[in-house]
């Protein structure tokens, strides 16, 4: 079952997002004006694949705030306002709050609760079955809130094991149609070894940062720069009936952050 979103939530990033969280001090920190340009650009990907887009104000006080998808996870049925575990981005879930508000009645808003920790980034949905991964950021705690929230809403959950990336999604992305994407230590995964996927691609790992993308309607959003990945893609989108948009990322990347970072969607 193909994706059918109408809307994406964005955050304008903030001038210090030169002071994000990163595991690759080595790239440099991030251009704000780049950043902006490519956010924009991103922002212009989301309305191609037909979504409805609502830009909030940059936050200054949260660096990281641009990534809004570690915020909540926004299910057909309902969104879950996570709960981020590091201390510079603990808050920036409840200021996302009002704004899935305005898209959801109360009783289709859960929340996790300490001591859970659990980011959007952690989290891949497969139609009405979600791998969670078990991450420094998502712990078990806010696995078994979520997977609770989730069976309430007759959808299941099971965890996937972290060990060398920040998130679940940093190392693949599920682009619909049976199709994943697979790079570093999820090629080995067990969870995704059942028979569920028709095919799993396996990104080599020159080029591992394009495993994360996302799939919008008849559109996929990834990463500029990643050439095998979007010829496996592109070869999908003529087999399923999607095009490929690619969009430069590097002012994100340097501090750790993919395509499906940038936006909520639902
Ligand atoms: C962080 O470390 O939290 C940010 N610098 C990057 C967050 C990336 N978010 C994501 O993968 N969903």
């Amino acid at each position: 079952m193909a994706s059918n979103f109408t809307h994406a939530i964005v955050r304008r990033p903030a001038r210090s997002v030169i002071d994000g969280i990163t595991t690759s001090p080595e790239l440099g920190r991030p251009e704000y004006g780049r950043a902006l340009a490519q956010h924009d650009a991103y922002v212009g990907a989301l309305q191609e694949a037909g979504l409805e887009v609502t830009v909030l104000p940059a936050l200054e006080a949260y660096p990281d705030s641009v990534f809004v998808e570690d915020t909540a996870v926004v299910t057909p049925k309902g969104a879950i306002i996570d709960l981020p575990a590091t201390a510079s981005r603990h808050d920036e879930a409840a200021l996302m709050e009002p704004t899935l508000r305005e898209f959801f009645a109360d009783d289709q808003i859960r929340r996790i609760e300490a001591p859970g920790t659990l980011e959007g980034g952690d989290v891949m949905m497969v139609d009405d079955h979600y791998y969670v991964g078990r991450s420094k950021r998502t712990n078990d705690e806010g696995f078994r809130q979520f997977a609770s929230h989730l069976a309430a809403w007759g959808m299941t959950a099971e965890q996937v094991p972290v060990e060398h990336i920040l998130h679940l999604k940093t190392g693949g992305t599920y682009v619909e149609d049976g199709n994943l994407l697979v790079s570093g230590e999820f090629r080995t995964a067990r969870a995704y070894r059942r028979g569920q996927f028709a095919q799993v691609f396996e990104v080599p790992d020159e080029e591992a940062y394009g495993a994360d993308c996302v799939r919008i309607n008849d559109k996929v959003i990834m990463a500029a720069g990643y050439p095998v990945v979007q010829a496996q893609l592109e070869a999908w989108g003529r087999r399923y009936g999607y095009d490929v948009i690619t969009v430069e990322m590097s002012e994100f990347r340097k501090i750790d952050g993919s395509i499906t970072c940038l936006s909520l969607r639902f």
